[in-house]
């Protein structure tokens, strides 16, 4: 009987006795302390009823037991749909019912909030804190440990929610495979081995934090310096004992800020890696100023895990994101067509392989318009390769804001603002952000000739939206800027709002 994500990421190092994470304040944790939680984890759950190919929603704060929950999930046969902290008590609403999760996880201090969520949608609710609180971390300690699952490589292994262009997020399907196909590639890719420390400030309900990060160190065996959060005092002061660390581009923008960051204090690196968001060129070149080292960036997104990267030997372009990993198939074609574009010339991005995901969940029409026929999916990204091969995004077709590596789809906030009194229409648009790299700007058009007044717009936002959704800056526009088609003119704003975060 074969769990083969299991028997690949966690299995061969159940026995083992060396540090698999560096706790805040100065704990380890083995990787066979973590493996026999796991399991004990793994028996609690199922204890309290689930059962394979069970969805099991969380929203929780990362510790040792949230990282546990995931090697229980895989190792119970579970669906794991982890959900941004950010998120809203409305917009884990959603989540809860349209994933039908048999179970939701919160933190032990949400429980007043989410109760209510989690009957509504008919979902057991169990709490696990990031200090060892919570009733599943107390299930645990009491369980048997079970046994892993049998499991094929086409059942799924997690949904993650990606904000939709139109209307409702839509649920990634991953299956076990898509999972390990990725975690193969780019072990190799990056040469990640038992000797690596990777120093891991990213938040793990996304792809980045999870499936990246966690999956290549686990499958090389190696170690974790566990961070709750991104601080760059605190990262900086963690390099002397890392080989490597994974962020989306805030962090080293926000890393080059400290005077401390020198050659010296990365001495002891091997390799720096961004995606999820554009590195501007720029900073690329302050990194290797600074510190020596080339950042390798790569490219990839929730449905297709990582796409493309840049070489571990050989060189690393900045403004590129390198070439297609070993297996993915990578294609540019006219936008609305399956015709590829002629050599060097800008179109979109679509990726075929073992990495791209099952679909969405309850969405065939959506699921459709993006996903062919015969495999090939349809990115949405704007890209066009050099004569080495050599990718760079040049744009997205798809009306998406990155914000410090969180995705934002201004239909989804614009939704928010036009249902509210005084609100006639809005156009949400994304501009430079020295931090973020994009920030949010609103558009509001007034109903009538009174403006709506812009604090009581915040609080409606606030209640509805994750913080890092609410538009930083509004704006009170007689009316917005639209072709001849009807169609809101987004790059004209983005224009004339081009300055809104520059002081
Ligand atoms: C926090 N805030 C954000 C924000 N993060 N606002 C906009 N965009 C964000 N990304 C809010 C906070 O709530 C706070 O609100 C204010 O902004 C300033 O907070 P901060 O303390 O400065 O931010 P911080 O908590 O330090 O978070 C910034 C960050 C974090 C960059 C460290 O956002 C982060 O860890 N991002 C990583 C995202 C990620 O993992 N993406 C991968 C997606 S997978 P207030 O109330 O104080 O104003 C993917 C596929 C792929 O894309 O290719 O990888
Ligand atoms: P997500 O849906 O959160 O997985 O975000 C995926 C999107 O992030 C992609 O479709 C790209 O638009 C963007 N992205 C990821 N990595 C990079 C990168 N290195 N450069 C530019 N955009 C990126």
């Amino acid at each position: 009987m074969s769990n083969p994500l299991h028997d690949y990421l966690f299995a061969p190092h159940e026995e083992r006795t060396e540090t698999l994470l560096h706790l805040p304040g100065g704990d380890v944790l083995t990787h066979a302390d973590f493996a026999a939680r796991a399991a004990k984890m793994a028996g609690a759950l199922t204890d309290h009823g689930l059962r394979p190919g069970d969805r099991l929603a969380c929203q929780i704060r990362k510790s040792a037991d949230a990282l546990a929950l995931y090697a229980a999930s895989v190792r119970a046969g579970l669906v794991l749909v982890p959900l941004n902290t950010a998120y809203t008590a409305a917009e884990i609403a959603y989540f809860v019912s349209d994933a039908q999760a048999a179970m939701l996880i919160c933190d032990p201090g949400d429980t007043e909030a989410l109760a209510p969520v989690a009957a509504a949608a008919d979902t057991r609710l169990m709490t696990l804190g990031p200090d060892g609180s919570g009733a599943l971390a107390e299930a645990t300690s009491s369980a048997e440990p079970i046994a892993p699952v049998a499991r094929a490589g086409t059942d799924l292994a997690a949904f993650l929610y990606t904000s939709g262009t139109t209307g409702r997020s839509k649920g990634a399907m991953l299956s076990q495979d898509n999972l390990l196909s990725n975690a193969r590639a780019l072990t190799d890719a990056w040469r990640f081995t038992a000797d690596d420390v990777l120093i891991h400030a990213l938040p793990i309900f996304h792809t980045h934090g999870l499936f990246v990060a966690v999956n290549i160190t686990l499958a090389g065996g190696g170690a974790m310096i566990w961070l709750p959060t991104f601080r760059a005092d605190t990262v900086l002061a963690a390099m002397p004992l890392a080989t490597t660390m994974m962020g989306v581009p805030t962090f080293y923008t926000r890393l080059l800020a400290e005077p401390g960051l020198t050659r010296n204090a990365t001495a002891h690196m091997r390799l720096f890696v961004s995606g999820s968001a554009p590195m501007l060129p720029e900073t690329h070149r302050q990194w290797t100023d600074r510190t020596g080292f080339r950042i390798l960036e790569r490219y990839g997104m929730t449905e297709t895990n990582m796409i493309a990267s840049n070489p571990y030997d050989g060189d690393r372009r900045p403004g590129t994101v390198g070439l297609p990993l070993p297996g993915v198939d990578l294609r540019i074609c006219q936008p609305g067509t399956a015709d590829p574009v002629r050599e060097g010339e800008t179109g979109m991005i679509e990726v075929r392989g073992p990495n791209v995901f099952r679909g969405y969940w309850r969405m065939p029409e959506k699921t459709a318009a993006e996903l062919r026929k015969d495999g090939w999916f349809v990115t949405g990204d704007l890209g066009r390769r050099d004569a080495d091969g050599y990718l760079s995004i040049v744009g997205r077709e798809k009306d998406l804001v990155i914000s410090g590596g969180f995705n934002i789809y201004p239909q989804e906030v614009e939704e928010v603002l036009n249902g509210l009194p005084g609100v006639l229409e809005s156009a949400v648009v994304g501009v430079p952000h020295a931090d973020m790299g994009e920030g949010l700007v609103a558009v509001v058009v007034p109903d009538g000739d009174t403006p709506p007044d812009l604090s009581a717009l915040r609080d409606a936002a606030a209640e509805r939206l994750a913080r890092f959704k609410q538009p930083r800056v509004y704006v009170i526009a007689a009316e917005l800027p639209r072709n001849t088609m009807g169609k809101v003119q987004k790059a004209e704003l983005r224009k004339r709002h081009a300055n809104a975060f520059s002081s």
